[in-house]
């Protein structure tokens, strides 16, 4: 008997051997370079792992594939630019074991479906094409051409070509998303959702509508000249490591740090810098000098509880807030403060769960500066209420004229490294008419200007049988969706999945009635084509683009780039009725970057100036104060208070990330600055809570979620009692994505709320 789509989709239940320990002060450190070493040999040959380490982040060198903070644009330390989830995540891709053929025929979907993705993540890199025939048990190999040939009639035999949904999760290299958005359109739709619908498209939703432009406005140097810098529902330690060394050198100039997070996150805590061998020996910085304990999603209430006491001080004293800026740049003042009047201070920081104390550390760091950054990422994203998160945060910064200055402004601290490349160059289902128009004039067809999908639409049409062909141009779809049952339901609808990827993960096993795995080349090897190895091109957090060019030979001659499997299923699905010449692009990426130029603002002279070693900054409005909004000004904006309320046994849970994952990518069991050994089916529960419900450490409970009437379960987890506000708990994505709604997401922007899932916790006898 074959699994059902809901069963293979689901993570595997089994415990492993679960230890705690107290929650470590210290982050990064030595305990970090041992153990960025132990991954390494777990998969690479010496040479192989010395030659990369000399190599990541370097000018001239490959980019790290794992997340996208910025290089310092002059000194780079020598030994790389350090950090320990860098190593894992290039030890990750660039991993001798390959897979296919034999692998294949040895286990049946079923069969890989049950191992973890902890087990999964490790059977090694994809090697060559394969297919998964309708109604067959194993996935077997088919030629690129076939494979390409076989794309192409499936998209050509649907009814419209919003029929297919075409999906990009952020490493996608600027040339490889560019064409890849061009074929799409070309092939006569906008069904573009992308991984930054379920990351930070709060973010560019509430950036674009109040300041213009839907990235951050600040560079590096800005932080290292901060007088405060607010490190809001973000965990650098593990996600960004290396923004730990930007905020130690703006602690150096005198700047101070809050941090805002439900949990005391190791890094925000004490940091020790990999690359300074005496700090090792010594103990680290203490980074956070203000650590803000808030309750989950109770942001909205603290910010507003800051803006309160501002207006009470600019009552009194009238030079609080910057008024010369506020007069010049800004549209909405009178009706913003109308607003803010009608809230009251003692409500609001109640529901935020902080203690007037801690409140006023905040407010004073607030009153007494205005070089102010503000950092977030998917804490204040992933809510209901993420747009409001965010522009909430924009009306403190604008009340201070904190923006478009040294030293201040927004910094959305983004995920995969080339994230906000992906969009700046075409990977957008609403992409704006001026940007659609160029396309026009250039290649001569009209790309409709009809919305596509984002991931949300995409799985309800899916699931409705509205969609049919599903293309993952990397990724994980399938763990990395909410609700994944009905996700799991809606992929099995289609009549073909395909995914472009470098590893085995779940989404491969999910499928359509037929499925393609197309093998392509990660950022650390060599692309070989007919001009030569190949230079791409991303865009960091910052807004600035640079070169990354492989330095390994391909784990497998069989593999393409991204380009080129673009390209292929380009000139498959269009053949003569396509305007542009597909094949080309692949042999030289120059041609595509010369395209870009043309398209895409603010890529003038691409391939010069790529040639920089630090690469070059896009051109940003809001970093000059040139508000590109409708209103020609800076936006205040009017934020409703959230009105969730918790029933009684209930609890807020958050799906956070363990030290030791990327995303799906599971490189290991162990969550070390949190205390957390070999086990990730744990829920993090404040001992107040454990205690009401007669629960102790380590005991087996199942998670339920009940939202609109509908419940959604989520079985086998132990707890953990850890300082965690009380209301409030702690799961590791993907397992409890399960939980998570597929309607509950943030208003405008549709990013799944998968930090505010509302659950029950029954104990599992
Ligand atoms: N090693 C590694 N690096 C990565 C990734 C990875 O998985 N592993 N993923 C990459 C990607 S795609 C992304 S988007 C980023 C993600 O980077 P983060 O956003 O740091 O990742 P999360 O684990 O989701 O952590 C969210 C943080 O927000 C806090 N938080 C949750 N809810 C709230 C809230 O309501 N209010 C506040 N103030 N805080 C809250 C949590 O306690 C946690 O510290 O990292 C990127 N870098
Ligand atoms: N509950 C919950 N859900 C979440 C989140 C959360 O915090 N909580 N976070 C959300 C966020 S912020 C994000 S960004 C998404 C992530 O969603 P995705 O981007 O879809 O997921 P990843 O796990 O990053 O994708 C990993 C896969 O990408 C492939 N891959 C890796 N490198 C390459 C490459 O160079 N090229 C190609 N073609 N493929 C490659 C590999 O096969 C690997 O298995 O998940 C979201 N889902
Ligand atoms: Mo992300």
């Amino acid at each position: 008997m074959s699994l059902s789509p809901e069963e293979k989709a689901k993570t595997s239940e089994k415990f492993e051997k679960l230890k705690t320990t107290q929650r470590p002060e210290n982050s990064v450190g030595l305990s970090s370079v041992k153990s960025a070493i132990g991954q390494v040999s777990k998969y690479m040959n010496p040479a192989d792992a010395f030659k990369l380490a000399l190599k990541m982040n370097q000018k001239g060198g490959f980019d790290c594939p794992g997340c996208a903070w910025p290089d310092p644009d002059d000194e780079r330390s020598s030994l790389g630019e350090f950090c320990e989830n860098g190593i894992k995540a290039i030890a990750e891709e660039a991993q001798n074991k390959t897979i296919g053929t034999d692998f294949f025929a040895k286990y049946s979907v079923d069969e890989l479906a049950s191992w973890s993705d902890f087990e999964i993540g490790k059977s090694g890199r994809l090697a060559e094409p394969m297919f998964l025939p309708e109604g067959a048990t194993h996935y077997q190999p088919m030629s690129w051409e076939d494979a390409f040939k076989k794309v192409g009639e499936h998209l050509n035999a649907l009814d419209n070509p919003d029929e297919a949904a075409f999906y990009t999760s952020g490493r996608t290299t600027n040339e490889a998303a560019f064409l890849y958005q061009l074929f799409v359109r070309e092939f006569g739709t906008a069904n573009l959702p992308d991984c930054s619908n379920m990351c930070h498209e709060a973010s560019g939703s509430a950036l674009s509508e109040t300041l213009g432009i839907g990235k951050g406005s600040v560079t590096l140097d800005d932080l290292y000249k901060a007088e405060v810098v607010m490190v809001v529902g973000q965990n650098p330690g593990t996600n960004h490591p290396r923004m730990l060394t930007a905020l130690e050198k703006c602690k150096k100039n005198g700047g101070k740090i809050i941090a805002v997070n439900p949990l005391p996150e190791a890094g925000l805590i004490k940091f020790t810098n990999p690359q300074n061998p005496i700090k090792i020996l010594t103990g680290g910085t203490q980074i956070a000098d203000v650590f803000v304990p808030i309750t989950i999603n109770g942001d909205v209430a603290f910010f507003k509880a800051i803006l309160l006491r501002l207006l009470e001080k600019e009552d009194v004293r009238g030079n609080v807030f910057d008024k010369a800026f506020i007069n010049e740049f800004t549209q909405g003042y009178d009706a913003f403060i109308t607003d803010l009047k009608r809230y009251n201070f003692d409500d609001c920081l109640k529901a935020s769960g902080v203690s007037l104390e801690i409140f006023n550390d905040v407010f004073d760091l607030i009153l007494n500066n205005d070089k102010i950054i503000i950092c977030w990422a998917m804490g204040l994203t992933q809510h209901e209420n993420a747009v409001d998160n965010i522009r909430e945060l924009v009306n403190l910064l604008l009340l201070k004229g904190s923006i478009g200055k040294e030293g201040a402004g927004t910094c959305p601290v983004r995920g995969h490294s080339n994230v906000q490349g992906d969009r700046t160059v075409g990977i957008w289902e609403s992409a704006p008419q001026a940007f659609l128009d160029k396309i026009e004039d250039k290649y001569g067809f009209k790309p409709t200007n009809k919305h596509g999908y984002s991931v949300i639409d995409a799985i309800k049409a899916m699931h409705e049988k509205k969609a049919k062909v599903f293309f993952g141009l990397g990724g994980n779809f399938i763990s990395a969706v909410p609700d994944t049952a009905y996700s799991a339901r809606a992929l099995a609808n289609c009549n073909l999945t395909v995914h472009v990827s470098t590893k085995l993960n779940r989404s491969h096993v999910v499928t359509g009635k037929e499925a393609l795995i197309l093998p392509c080349l990660g950022r650390t090897e060599k692309d070989y084509q007919k001009s030569g190895v190949q230079v791409q091109s991303v865009e960091n957090s910052m807004g600035v683009v640079s070169a990354t060019k492989g330095v390994l030979e391909p784990c497998s001659s069989d593999l393409l780039s991204e380009v080129a499997v673009v390209c292929g299923v380009a000139h498959a699905t269009l053949k003569e009725r396509s305007k542009i010449n597909w094949l080309e692009y692949k042999d030289d990426y120059k041609l595509v970057r010369d395209d870009i130029a043309e398209v895409v603002d603010g890529f003038k002279d691409y391939n010069k100036k790529l040639k920089q070693p630090a690469g070059f900054y896009l051109p940003n409005g809001a970093r000059n104060r040139q508000f590109k909004t409708k209103t020609g000004k800076a936006n205040f904006s009017i934020n409703k208070l959230p009105k969730w309320k918790l029933k009684k046994d209930e609890l807020i849970m958050m799906t956070i990330r363990s030290h030791d994952q990327f995303n799906t990518t599971i490189y290991g069991l162990d969550d070390r600055y949190r205390g957390v050994f070999n086990e990730r089916r744990i829920i993090f529960m404040n001992r107040d809570d454990m205690k009401a419900r007669r629960l102790e450490e380590q005991q087996v409970v199942n998670l339920k979620s009940e939202y609109k009437g509908f419940i959604r379960e989520a079985n086998n987890f132990k707890v953990v009692g850890y300082d965690i506000p009380k209301n409030c708990c702690a799961t590791y994505f993907p397992e409890t994505n399960v939980l998570v709604p597929l309607d509950s997401f943030a208003h405008t922007a549709k990013t799944p709320a998968s930090k505010s899932v509302i659950i029950r916790i029954e104990a599992n006898q």
